[in-house]
C-alpha cells in the first residue's frame, strides 16, 4: 500500500516544476518522499530529488539501504545474503550503532538500534531549515517497557535522512535523554556505512594519515598509523581517533571520490573483513569483500554522557564526486581542504 504524505511536513515534488503535458508524463513525475513495500514486505521510506538521485531508508533499523546518483547508480553495498528478517541487523547500507559501538556487557553487539522497528516522526522538532532540502524523512525510536528492561534509560532518538541538492546523502541523528528519574546515559555510536567500490584493492582512503588508532585486530592496542593513505592488502579493522570533518574514499577502477563531512563524530572506523573473515560471516557473499568498505563517522573513544534533558546531535554528510585520481588531476588534499 502507497502513502504519499501531502501535509506541509512532507513537501510533495519540487514546485514549480513543469505541468506534466500528459498521463504518462504525470505518472513519471515520482514524489518527493514516499513510504511503500521493501524486500520481504519490509516498510520503506523512498526519497528522490527532482535530477533523479534517491535514497530509501527501512524502518527497521531506521537504516538506509539505498543512496542512488544522478545516474541511477547505487553507492551504497548491501550483502547479496542480507537477511531482510527481524531482528536480525541487515548486512549492508547504513547501520546505525547505538547505544554501544562494539561488543560489551549485556547488550547486543553494535547496540539495539539497527534490529528495532522506527516509527516516522510527524512532529519532529524543527532543524534548522535548509530551504533546498526538499526531499527528506523523519524517523524516531523510543523504548518500549520491554527495551527498558535491557538498557534501563528513557530517550528519543530522532533520525533524519535527507538528499541535498546536490544529491549528497546527509544524516542527523538527534539523541536525547529523557529519563525522568534524574540519572544521566552515556553511550557511543557509529554510522556503520558499507560504501560500494569497485575492487578493495584499488581503493585509496586519505584523511587518516599520522592518526592514533585501536587495531581490533590486535586486542585493540592503540597505535599510529604510518602510511601517507590507507590502502587494503588484507583485513583491516581500525579505529581513527581525532579524525578529521572530511574523509576521501579514493576508488581508482570507478574514477569516484566518496567524501565525507562528519560533525559530532570525532572517530572514524574503517573495516574490510577480507577473504578469511568473510567466509566466517553467513550474510556476507565470500567474495563480497572485494566490492565493500566501511568507513564509519563515530564517537567511540569518548563515550558521551548526557543528564535528563540534553540532547547531543551527530551529523554526517556524504558526497560522491568524479575523481580523475589516476591521471593525478585529483589532489586528495584539495578534496579535503575543499
Ligand atoms: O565496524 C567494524 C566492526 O566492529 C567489525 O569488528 C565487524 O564486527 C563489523 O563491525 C560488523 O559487525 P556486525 O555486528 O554488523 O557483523
Amino acid at each position: 500500500m502507497r502513502r504519499w504524505y501531502t501535509d506541509a511536513h512532507f513537501v510533495l515534488p519540487l514546485s514549480p516544476l513543469p505541468v506534466p503535458s500528459s498521463p504518462s508524463a504525470m505518472a513519471e513525475q515520482k514524489p518527493l518522499m514516499e513510504v511503500c513495500k521493501g524486500i520481504n514486505g519490509l516498510d520503506k521510506v523512498v526519497l528522490r530529488d527532482a535530477r533523479g538521485s534517491s535514497a530509501e531508508v527501512y524502518l527497521f533499523g531506521g537504516q538506509v539501504m539505498s543512496w542512488r546518483n544522478y545516474h541511477r547508480e547505487e553507492m551504497l553495498f548491501v550483502s547479496s545474503k542480507a537477511i531482510f528478517k527481524p531482528p536480525k541487523a541487515i548486512r549492508g547500507g547504513i547501520p546505525i550503532c547505538f547505544p554501544q559501538f562494539s561488543s560489551h556487557g549485556s547488550l547486543e553487539q553494535h547496540g539495539f538500534a539497527r534490529n528495532k522497528l522506527w516509527t516516522i516522526d510527524t512532529d519532529p522538532p524543527p532543524l534548522p531549515s535548509n530551504s533546498l532540502i526538499k526531499a527528506f524523512v523523519d524517523l524516531i525510536l523510543k523504548p518500549t517497557e520491554d527495551d527498558l528492561k535491557h538498557w534501563p534509560h528513557s530517550y528519543e532518538f530522532r533520525l533524519r535522512v535527507a538528499l541535498g541538492p546536490g544529491g549528497d546523502l546527509m544524516l542527523t541523528s538527534r539523541i536525547r535523554n529523557t529519563n525522568v528519574d534524574g540519572k544521566p546515559f552515556t553511550f557511543t555510536f557509529a554510522y556503520h556505512t558499507y560504501f560500494s567500490v569497485s575492487d578493495i584493492s584499488e581503493v585509496r582512503v586519505e584523511g587518516l594519515e599520522t592518526l592514533d588508532y585501536f587495531d581490533n585486530l590486535k586486542e585493540k592496542e592503540r597505535f599510529t598509523e604510518q602510511g601517507d593513505a590507507i590502502t587494503f592488502e588484507s583485513e583491516v579493522d581500525k579505529v581513527y581517533l581525532s579524525a578529521p570533518t572530511k574523509i576521501a574514499i579514493i576508488d581508482h577502477e570507478k574514477k569516484r571520490t566518496f567524501v565525507l563531512h562528519k560533525d559530532g563524530l570525532p572517530d572514524a572506523v574503517v573495516w574490510n573483513p577480507w577473504d578469511r573473515k568473510a567466509k566466517a560471516i553467513p550474510d556476507l557473499g565470500d567474495d563480497e569483500y572485494k566490492r565493500m568498505l566501511c568507513v564509519e563517522a563515530a564517537a567511540i573513544e569518548k563515550p558521551i554522557t548526557l543528564k535528563p534533558g540534553e540532547e547531543w546531535k551527530g551529523r554526517l554528510e556524504i558526497s560522491a564526486v568524479a575523481s580523475s585520481y589516476c591521471s593525478g588531476q585529483l589532489d586528495p588534499q584539495k578534496v579535503l581542504q575543499g
